[in-house]
């Protein structure tokens, strides 16, 4: 046999395991990107079977069914009217009321619904042990478009934060939270008064080990090797 065929049969094997290699090494380097981002999964916290609500006061005593903190969970914005069996009231001109989500998430959005009669100045803030807190937004109820629901007197009114918007609406991406608190400053307007809050989030995302450059160029000869051995074979 001709040594120039030879030697065109050699190229197009080299050729072809090359090729193939590099189809398993661009399949490889695709798997691995694919799975190290992992997705995040949006949660609604505060209906969450762990979410709780406490308050610093409320106005019938905490406990009693009328302005208690867990008021603010019952998924009734004020559309069953201003009963006092849907909203929290701290019984003062000031005041706080919290939810535990139970566990640390990252906050996306957080909807507060107010009675139209309730204007108060407030500050929001988060925690992820309850002791060491972050301050999140401060504002006040207001007409909102925002907000996902109708509540009392069927209007839109209360206060919207979220990570995808802008200006008042604004929410800053990366906030941790187990807990998220509601706070009304002394000397406001009217007494603290929050109808219903909710907040959307999602797990941290773990840290995902990928592999290295040279596990990559190791796996890479690796298939470069088994498939000259088939080819050998073949
Ligand atoms: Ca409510």
């Amino acid at each position: 046999m001709p040594s120039h065929s030879l030697s065109a049969r050699t190229w197009r094997a080299a050729l072809w395991t090359l090729s193939k290699a590099s189809a398993v090494s661009v399949a490889l380097v695709a798997g691995v990107s694919f799975f190290g981002a992992a997705p995040a999964h949006a949660l609604d916290l505060t209906t969450l079977p762990a979410a709780t609500a406490t308050a610093g006061s409320c106005y019938l005593g905490c406990g009693h069914a009328a302005y208690d903190a867990s008021n603010i969970l019952d998924d009734d914005r004020g559309l069953s009217g201003n009963t006092g069996l849907n909203s929290w009231n701290s019984g003062f001109y000031g005041g706080w009321v919290q939810v535990d989500f139970g566990s640390a998430y990252v906050l996306d959005r957080i909807e507060l619904y107010g009675g139209t009669n309730y204007y108060n100045p407030f500050s929001l803030s988060a925690s992820v042990d309850g002791s060491s807190w972050t301050a999140i937004a401060t504002g006040g109820y207001h007409f909102e478009s925002q907000l996902s629901q109708p509540g009392l007197s069927g209007q839109k009114y209360g206060a919207v934060y979220d990570v995808s918007l802008s200006g008042g609406n604004a929410l800053a991406s990366g906030i941790e939270a187990r807990y998220l608190r509601y706070t009304v400053g002394g000397g406001s307007p009217q007494w603290g008064h929050l109808f219903e809050v909710e907040a959307q989030g999602h797990l941290a995302a773990a840290p995902v080990p990928e592999p290295s450059g040279s596990l990559m160029a190791a796996a890479g000869l690796g298939v470069l090797g088994w498939l000259s051995r088939r080819r050998r074979a073949g």
